[in-house]
């Protein structure tokens, strides 16, 4: 199956003050953009236009070596962006009740949680992402991943990505990555992660 474009479900200046305009308006209509082109010009004629984006990306070595590099760059960053998009909004929302009481057994606190997070978006050498996830076991995960490379790849399903590559903050916080991953905190969609934990745990 190609990717599919997703439409930012809000405007591109929604986010202000935390992320400006600018910044959203290049993120999504050039490099998200461009991420989708690549991926569906790379998998034209082949058997992976069959399968939807995470289930190839799920399963890289199925994919055939010509093809791997083009699928985990590009289909990454369709996947990636498409739900990154959908974990932010500008209205304030909070964890539900069952996410919180999840998040505060495995990482002690909502606090401890945001912590540990943007500790793992610091620490991310180079372009790449921070995530929470939900292992095999229903645990929840804090990992970082290089490059546009999925927590799906190994197994893993990702409930909230954080973007830590510069064209992601560099023309508002320069050097600035502590203050931008604050800032999305303030945006972050916690209806749409809460919704997201209650149907995969
Ligand atoms: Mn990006």
């Amino acid at each position: 199956m190609t990717a599919e474009f997703h439409e930012l479900p809000y405007a591109h200046n929604a986010l202000e003050p935390h992320i400006d305009e600018e910044t959203m308006k290049l993120h999504h209509s050039k490099h998200y953009a461009g991420y989708v082109k690549k991926y569906n010009d790379a998998i034209a004629g082949t058997d992976l236009e069959g399968k939807p984006v995470d289930e190839v990306l799920a399963d890289l070595d199925a994919v055939p070596t010509e093809l791997r590099s083009g699928v985990r760059n590009n289909g990454g960053g369709a996947s990636n962006h498409e739900k990154f998009w959908h974990w932010m909004s500008p209205e304030k929302t909070e964890p539900s009740e069952e996410l919180l009481a999840a998040i505060t057994s495995a990482f002690g606190g909502l606090n401890d949680f945001q912590d540990r997070f943007k500790q793992a978006a610091l620490s991310q050498f180079g372009s790449g992402w921070a995530w929470l996830v939900i292992d095999g076991d229903g645990q929840l995960r804090i990992v970082s991943t290089a490059n546009q490379d999925t927590p799906i790849s190994q197994g893993l399903i990702p409930l909230l990505g954080v973007d830590v590559w510069e064209h992601a903050y560099y023309k508002h916080y320069g050097p600035g990555r502590a203050d931008y991953v604050d800032a999305f905190f303030e945006v972050v969609n916690w209806d749409k992660v809460s919704q997201d934990y209650s149907a995969i745990k």
